[in-house]
């Protein structure tokens, strides 16, 4: 059968490296910073412009596909998965590094078909790092197959969590409650990058074991979702259950098993799913 996806996802992985290439080029220059739910939840004009690239070139080919975009969403646009061929942006992954020039940026792009993810792409553009998959087809970093670690045993593992722009003090002690649980396990260390798309994507290259985050959006992780999965790890819900991408919970693990002790250590604060969310980010509140 022709594999009627691979056009769209030669069409993404393009997009992608141009999208990637303007990030760069914008990070020489100072950024005018906006705020969006909290002083810590940045934006700037570069995200906005570089979604909108990202959509009307997405457009032109594909006029009758659907968009869930991180500034449209922010913006007002409503943030629900129907069956009809969706595209899930993320800009730019790591807006608070790209402000700061913290050489962590990631532009990422899934491609989802009746709510299934049919091929995700990660670009890290200050690394040149293209990280893609299609599903059932493995995952790849420019070109090279990608593996998770297989690690089992927690006590030998590296995790990565991000604190994410919450500042409310229950979420903080929630956070670092959880953090001092693992690291009394013990775990080996953890990390904290700044990008979910990339913490992911770390995982599916085998150079971390386990990442978990509480309060992220589907957008930051639906790309590095597929990849972290065809690449033979594991993805699930913060209490071991079926990962859900608009519950804004994840643990993507290099097994069952890291997953499974990360989900006994930890417990998650609440927050609405992303599809219960309409316009919230229009208003920040
Ligand atoms: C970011 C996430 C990161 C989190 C940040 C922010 P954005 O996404 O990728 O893991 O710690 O707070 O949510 O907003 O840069 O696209």
């Amino acid at each position: 059968m022709a594999d009627s996806w691979q056009e769209c996802m030669e069409l993404g992985i393009s997009i992608a490296r141009n999208a990637g290439k303007v990030i760069c080029k914008a990070l020489q220059n100072e950024q005018s910073v906006m705020l969006k739910t909290s002083p810590a939840d940045l934006v700037t004009e570069t995200d906005q412009k570089v979604e909108k690239m990202i959509i009307s070139a997405i457009k032109e080919k594909f006029p009758t596909h659907s968009f869930i975009g991180e500034e449209s969403v922010a913006a007002g646009a409503q943030c629900v998965l129907t069956d009809n061929p969706t595209w899930i942006i993320d800009p730019v992954d790591g807006t608070t590094n790209f402000v700061h020039r913290f050489p962590f940026v990631a532009v990422s792009i899934a491609f989802a078909v009746n709510k299934v993810t049919e091929f995700g792409i990660v670009y890290s553009c200050k690394e040149d790092k293209m990280y893609t998959a299609r599903k059932g087809k493995g995952a790849f970093l420019n070109g090279v197959k990608l593996n998770v670690s297989g690690q089992t045993d927690i006590t030998k593992s590296l995790v990565i969590t991000e604190v994410g722009p919450e500042r409310d003090p229950k979420i903080l002690k929630t956070f670092f409650t959880n953090l001092e649980k693992l690291l009394n396990i013990p775990i080996h260390g953890f990390r904290a990058v700044g990008t979910a798309a990339t913490d992911v994507c770390f995982v599916a290259a085998g150079e971390a074991d386990a990442y978990y985050h509480i309060g992220l959006h589907c957008w930051d992780i639906a790309a590095a979702g597929i990849i972290v999965t065809e690449a033979g790890g594991v993805l699930m819900d913060t209490d071991g259950g079926p990962f859900d991408m608009m519950c804004r919970r994840i643990i993507a693990a290099s097994s069952r098993a890291v997953g499974e002790a990360v989900a006994k250590h930890i417990r998650a604060f609440p927050c609405a799913r992303d599809d219960e969310q309409i316009g919230v980010h229009a208003n920040g509140n």
